[in-house]
C-alpha cells in the first residue's frame, strides 16, 4: 500500500492506520472485526474518505465495492455480507433478508447477499473527496467515471421511489437507516410496532457488546418486526407502518448531492440538474423540518404528518449544507453551544438532548458522542466560518479517537469509550482530522 501523506501527528497517524489496515478483507473494510463483520453502506463512506490519505486505491476499492452490490432499482444496500463469515456472526443474517431471492421486482443482485434497507448516502461525498486526493490518479483510473451512473441512481431511489412525503425529502423506514438505531427520535412512531416474540431470534451483537450499551431486546423485536414486513412485501416501498423524514440523511444527501455536481462536470456530463435538485432539496428540508422556535431540525414522522418533539444530533446535521440563511446558521451553532448539546463545554457532541427525558450517557445513540456526526459539524462549522468551534471540535475528534483506542462512541462527559475499540469509522475520521 502506497503511503501518500503523513502530516499527521505519528502516534495518530500510526494508531489510526493500524486500525483500518487490520480491519481491510481485501476488497473493504469492516467497520469491528468481532461486532460488525461485514461491509456497512456509510461507514464505507467514512472509511474511504480517511483511507485516502492511506492509499488512494484502496479507498476508491471500498467504494466500488460497495456500489458494487447496488440493486438495480438504484438502492445500495446497508449491509454487503462476506460470503466466508459463519451466519452466526451477526444478526440479521442472509438467510433472515433473503435478498438474493427477491429478485426480479426490485433488482437486488443474485451473487451477493445485503440487506434491503439503505443507510445515510454520504457516498457521492466520499468519491468527491477520494478524487481531490489524487485527481490524476483518479482520472486515469476511470474512478469518477464509473461510479458516476451509480451515484446517480443511488440519488433518484433516494429522491424518488423514497420520496415517500411527497415534498421531495427521502424517507426511512427503518430505524437502522438514519444510522441511529435507537435514537430517542425513534420512540414515538416505533411504539406502534408490535414487536415479535422474544426468542424468535437470537441477538448476535450481545456476544461482544455490553447490553447496557445496546439497544433493548423491546427495540429488537420492532427492528425485526420491521424488516421481515418489509423483507416480506419483496422489498417494495409502498405500506411502511414506519417512515421518518430525518434532517441528517437529508442533509448528507444534499452535500452529496452538490458532490454530484462536481463529480459530473469532471465526467462530461452536466452538473446543473444536480445543482437544482440540491437547491430544491434544501427549500424542502428549511420548509418541512426547520423549527425556527427552537433553533433546529426536527424529524418528522410520515405516517403521522407530524414533527417529532425530540432534539437529536441528526437535528444540527444540516450545518453541513451549503448556503442556508444566515439566521439558520446562528440558530443552529446557538444551539449547539446551548444547554441541549453544550458543545464547548464538552469536547464531543452528545447523540441526544442533555436535557431530554430519554437522555442516557451509555446507551447507543441515546447519549454517547459519536465520531461521524462530530466529523459532519466539524465541516458545517467550518463551512460557516465559526473556526473557533471548528478547530476544538477537531482536536476533541483526533484526541478522543486515539484516547479511547478509537471506541464506536464515547460517553460525551468523560470522553470514557463504550461499544467496540478498533472502530473503522473513528479511526478513519480522526485521521481525515488529522491531516
Ligand atoms: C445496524 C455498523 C453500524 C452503523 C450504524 C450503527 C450500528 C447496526 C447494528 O452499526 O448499526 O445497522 O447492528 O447495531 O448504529 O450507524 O452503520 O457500524
Amino acid at each position: 500500500m502506497t503511503v501518500l501523506l503523513d502530516t499527521a501527528p505519528p502516534s495518530v497517524y500510526a494508531s489510526a492506520a493500524a486500525v483500518l489496515v487490520r480491519n481491510w478483507t481485501g476488497s473493504s473494510t469492516v467497520p469491528s472485526r468481532t461486532l460488525y463483520p461485514h461491509q456497512w453502506s456509510w461507514d464505507s463512506a467514512f472509511i474511504a474518505i480517511g483511507l485516502r490519505h492511506l492509499s488512494v486505491r484502496r479507498a476508491q476499492r471500498e467504494l466500488e465495492s460497495l456500489l458494487g452490490a447496488q440493486w438495480g432499482d438504484g438502492r445500495v444496500p446497508h449491509i454487503v455480507f462476506n460470503p466466508s463469515v459463519p451466519h452466526t456472526a451477526y444478526f440479521p443474517s442472509p438467510d433472515f433478508w433473503r435478498s438474493s431471492a427477491a429478485g426480479a421486482a426490485s433488482g437486488a443482485p443474485a451473487g451477493t447477499e445485503t440487506s434491503g434497507l439503505v443507510q445515510p448516502p454520504v457516498h457521492a461525498l466520499a468519491a468527491w473527496l477520494v478524487h481531490r486526493a489524487d485527481p490524476a490518479a483518479s482520472e486515469r483510473r476511470g474512478f469518477l467515471q464509473r461510479v458516476y451512473p451509480r451515484l446517480v441512481a443511488w440519488h433518484s431511489y433516494l429522491t424518488g421511489r423514497r420520496d415517500l412525503g411527497g415534498a421531495g425529502l427521502t424517507a426511512n423506514v427503518h430505524p437502522w437507516e438514519p444510522g441511529m438505531d435507537n435514537s430517542p427520535v425513534w420512540d414515538g412512531p416505533l411504539s406502534r410496532i408490535e414487536p415479535v416474540p422474544a426468542g424468535s431470534y437470537r441477538r448476535a451483537d450481545l456476544d461482544h457488546g455490553d447490553p447496557a450499551d445496546r439497544p433493548t431486546d423491546l427495540d429488537y423485536g420492532r427492528y425485526v418486526r420491521l424488516a421481515a414486513d418489509y423483507r416480506d412485501r419483496g422489498y417494495a416501498d409502498d405500506a411502511h407502518a414506519f417512515a421518518v423524514e430525518d434532517p441528517g440523511a437529508n442533509a448528507l444527501l444534499i452535500a452529496s448531492e452538490h458532490a454530484l455536481a462536481g463529480i459530473a462536470a469532471e465526467v462530461g456530463a452536466d452538473p446543473a440538474p444536480h445543482r437544482e435538485r440540491a437547491a430544491r432539496l434544501t427549500g424542502a428540508l428549511l420548509e418541512r423540518l426547520w423549527d425556527a422556535r427552537d433553533g433546529i431540525f426536527r424529524c418528522r414522522d410520515v405516517i403521522s404528518g407530524e414533527p417529532i418533539d425530540e432534539r437529536g444530533v441528526a437535528g444540527l446535521m444540516p450545518l453541513l449544507v451549503p448556503g442556508l440563511p444566515a439566521e439558520v446558521v446562528g440558530a443552529l451553532h446557538a444551539t449547539l453551544t446551548g444547554p441541549h448539546f453544550r458543545l464547548g463545554e464538552l469536547p464531543l457532541v452528545p447523540s441526544y438532548d442533555l436535557k431530554g427525558p430519554a437522555f442516557d450517557p451509555s446507551r447507543y445513540w441515546r447519549g454517547p458522542a459519536w465520531f461521524n456526526t462530530a466529523w459532519v459539524i466539524e465541516r458545517g462549522l467550518r463551512q460557516y466560518g465559526l473556526l473557533g468551534d471548528a478547530d476544538a471540535l477537531r482536536s476533541a475528534v483526533v484526541s478522543g479517537a486515539v484516547e479511547s483506542r478509537f471506541a464506536e462512541y464515547v460517553d460525551p462527559f468523560t470522553g470514557e469509550g463504550h461499544g467496540t475499540r478498533g472502530f473503522a469509522w473513528t479511526a478513519a475520521l480522526a485521521l481525515d482530522l488529522a491531516m
